[in-house]
């Protein structure tokens, strides 16, 4: 078995460019030691209450070490910003370690409560993360958007000038069968993305097995035909010389042609196998004998998997060879596992060393018993010198990297739009295009985008007044044609809108990217995106991403639910707002009147910048409601944020009330108001956010604060009284409201997949209509 032959030590040169490459060379091997031994105390040292599986990945890490310590150490700058593959989680903390911005017992807790944590997140890692990491794939889109953000802000002068930074993807090669990678790729060329690095891990291995050849032939001209430069780093520097050696050429050749399962078994064989193919297949060439003659196995072995993404030289020259910002794929061919017992393997990807393989290991990097955490054990550089080396590591000299970020003015209240009848999303519209005509802070920093919906979401008049975002001015072709529309959409660097393709995924990352812009590049911006409602489940693993790393945006999911009608069953949503119910950080509202939606807008954008906010999912209707004319005070403004309000307040002691939500409020009217002498007295309650309603009743169940708002609201009721609840939605989204109070419950909502038709037939069939509630009262009274 190939082991701990590969970590080479380089000697010691006079010259500052070798003492550096010296230096860097040490401090990989520090990484790689760290790294692993991080896994191991989690996985066999470490007291395990519970005889679960730790796990982290020492294959993943020992494959990324030399590209990561090249980056950190010497090629990052400051303004730089990084999303980290998710299992080289070890490797960053470790190297966030030896530059003092990591405490040991982090890394003695890796994995555990409290402790680095699995994957690198930007919440819950105290070793300044950029961009969390997980799901594989998201990380990489991400930073393709955080670019473009970069240059939003710069563009418009939002931040105090500073060298723009490089926005660093460090990609595990599967992570390349992603989908919304490619989504994003073509985002990127339409939108000229800059500053750009992604930095391909080519270890040939995902997590099952080892990647296809074919697959990987085509990626760089992928790339390329996107407008990337793509620098291959595929030989070191020991192999470029054997290749320059007579005969050099064939071992080149049947290196090339050597397919990637059997470089990958050759690497685990060791020697032994490396030198029975080569006799095999090359020894008629002398040149190749007599290397075979000069090296032993270990040797052999070293030459044949000195891969450039391992060699720091290599590394170095393609990194430091790039100085403009022509967005720029690295592919550097690596070993997953490299310099560990299990290179190569092809099961490696969550294999760990054992007990004898790990003494071997540390025994190899010269750790002695009880230093296996101290920083500088086993490397053949003087502390002192590895101490200055590391106080002046650029990528660390401007201390923490996150900026605070003034926050934006929020008026006291938001203008209602007029109009006797309106749907919620053509308020939504009029607010912002009410906004958009002033000249306020808060429309100054808000930025919008779809996925190809801007016009049927209503963000057109808005967009007609602020412009399109683009890098460059650019000519309204029809407008200078004299062709009539009524979308008047300039594109240039101050446009607040950004287009994108129909790509839910690019909305998600976009939006994550955006609701990120104060802390990393220094201008606070206030996002809103909108797609149609049932869409987001497209999307929805890049949502759930945002929101974990505590991105602030706000989501406008129109048109929604069967009320989408005609438009037939693929495009109604139905389980939207559970998922708004179950999303942790995101803030989920479903107003039925505008002017509950100028109080939850102006509430969100404030909300959307409180250091316990949220993110915010506003899910709006195309159904035109009769509005109402009320004064919408501080304590029903309160009622409307914190989730209901009675539209109708029950008497004491009441037998029924209404419970409804968003466009099926004129049925839930239309109910109560038959109900008449039959149940005098019985409430109809309106309900604004199911979520925050839930979220505040569950914490006070837990203790957390007092009774909660829908406890308080409901006190009126008889303690046997009945709710019926209604909305165009799955009815668990309300029915847990019979537990706050122990009430019985008829929960009306949609629960099949919908189909075309208008509204009367449609809320007659799904149980929803005005006669659906009424006899759901009418069961629920016979019930008592
Ligand atoms: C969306 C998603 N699907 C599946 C996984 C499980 N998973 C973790 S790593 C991995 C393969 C990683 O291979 P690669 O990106 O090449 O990383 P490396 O070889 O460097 O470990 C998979 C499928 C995941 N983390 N995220
Ligand atoms: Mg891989």
């Amino acid at each position: 078995m190939a082991i701990l032959r590969v970590v080479e030590r380089v000697d010691g040169p006079a010259d500052p460019v070798a003492g550096r490459l010296r230096i860097l060379t040490a401090l990989q091997r520090k990484v790689l030691w760290l790294s692993a031994w991080m896994i191991h105390n989690a996985n066999h040292l470490r007291l395990s209450r519970d005889g679960l599986k730790v796990g982290g990945h020492q294959a993943s890490s020992a494959s990324i070490v030399t590209l990561m310590t090249a980056l950190y150490f010497d090629v990052l700058r400051p303004q730089d910003r990084v999303a980290v593959k998710p299992h080289a989680s070890p490797v960053f903390h470790a190297i966030q370690y030896l530059l003092g911005n990591q405490a040991l017992d982090k890394l003695q807790r890796f994995r555990a409560l409290g402790g680095a944590q699995s994957y690198p997140s930007r919440t819950k890692d105290a070793d300044d993360v950029d961009y969390s990491t997980g799901s594989v794939g998201l990380g990489v889109g991400i930073t393709l958007f955080g670019a473009l953000v970069q240059d939003y802000i710069r563009l418009k002068n939002l931040a105090p000038e500073r060298a723009p930074g490089r926005v660093v993807a460090l990609v595990g090669d599967a992570e390349l069968d992603e989908g919304n990678v490619f989504e994003a790729l073509l985002e990127g060329w339409k939108h000229d993305v800059r500053n750009l690095w992604w930095v391909i891990d080519y270890n040939r291995q995902s997590l099952d097995t080892i990647v296809s050849d074919r697959l990987f032939n085509r990626i760089d001209t992928l790339f390329g035909m996107m407008g990337w430069r793509v620098v291959t780093l595929k030989y070191g520097k020991r192999l470029q010389a054997a290749f320059a050696r007579p005969d050099g050429e064939h071992l080149r050749e049947w290196i090339n042609a050597c397919p990637n399962s059997l470089y990958s078994a050759l690497v685990y064989k060791g020697g032994e196998g490396w030198r029975e193919h080569l006799r095999r297949d090359l020894n008629r060439y002398p040149g190749i004998r007599r290397i075979l003659e000069e090296l032993g196995d270990d040797e052999l072995h070293a030459l044949m998997t000195n891969l450039a993404g391992h060699d720091m030289e290599a590394v170095l020259e393609a990194f430091h060879g790039i100085a403009d910002d022509i967005p720029t794929c690295f592919i550097a061919y690596t070993i997953k596992g490299f310099g560990l017992p299990f290179a190569g393997h092809k099961d490696n990807h969550a294999g760990l060393m054992n007990r004898e393989q790990m003494e071997l290991f540390r025994a190899a990097m010269a750790i002695p018993d009880g230093a296996e955490w101290d920083r500088f054990a086993g490397l053949d550089v003087p502390p002192a010198e590895l101490e200055a080396f590391l106080a002046a590591v650029p990528f660390n000299a401007a201390g923490p990297r996150r900026y605070a970020t003034p926050l934006i003015p929020v008026p006291a209240s938001l203008p209602v739009p007029r109009g006797a009848r309106m749907s919620t999303q053509e308020g939504f519209g009029r607010i912002l295009n009410d906004l958009a005509g002033g000249d306020s802070e808060l429309a100054a920093r808000i930025v919008t985008t779809s996925p190809d919906v801007t016009a049927s979401t209503n963000l057109g008049g808005w967009v007609n007044r602020r412009g399109l975002f683009d890098r460059t001015e650019r000519q309204d072709v029809f407008r200078d044609e004299k062709v009539v529309s009524a979308q008047r959409w300039l594109p240039s660097p101050q446009g607040q809108h950004i287009e994108l393709g129909i790509a839910e995924h690019n909305l998600f990352l976009l939006l994550a990217a955006l609701g990120l812009s104060g802390s990393m590049f220094g201008a606070r911006l206030l996002p809103v995106g909108t797609l149609y409602d049932p869409f987001i489940k497209r999307g929805l693993d890049a949502l759930n991403y945002g929101c974990y790393q505590d991105s602030r945006f706000m989501l406008v999911a129109t048109p929604s639910g069967l009320t989408l009608a005609p438009e037939g069953g693929a495009h109604q949503s139905a389980s939207e707002p559970l998922i708004g119910l179950a999303q942790a950080d995101l803030a989920c509202f479903e107003p039925a009147f505008v002017d509950e939606l100028a109080v939850l807008m102006r509430w969100g954008f404030a909300h959307m910048q409180a250091e316990e906010g949220s993110s915010i999912y506003l899910r709006l209707s195309t159904r035109p409601l009769d509005q109402r004319v009320r004064q919408i005070g501080e304590s029903f403004a309160a009622d409307i944020v914190a989730g209901a309000y009675w539209l109708v307040e029950p008497h004491d002691g009441a037998e029924l009330a209404i419970v409804c939500c968003g466009a099926v409020t004129p049925e839930a009217l239309q109910a109560h108001e038959a109900l008449g002498d039959d149940l005098p007295g019985a409430g109809l309650l309106m309900v604004t956010s199911p979520d925050r309603l839930h979220a505040e009743w569950l914490a006070s169940r837990r203790g957390v604060g007092r009774d909660s708002h829908i406890a308080r609201l409901l006190k009126p009721l008889a303690p046997d009284a009945a709710l019926v609840t209604v909305i165009d939605a799955h009815p668990a989204t309300l029915s847990w409201l019979g537990g706050v109070a122990q009430h019985r419950i008829n929960p009306l909502g949609v629960d099949r997949f919908g189909q075309s038709g208008d509204l009367p037939d449609l809320y007659r069939t799904y149980g929803i209509d005005a006669d659906a509630i009424l006899d759901a009262a009418a069961r629920a009274c016979l019930e008592r």
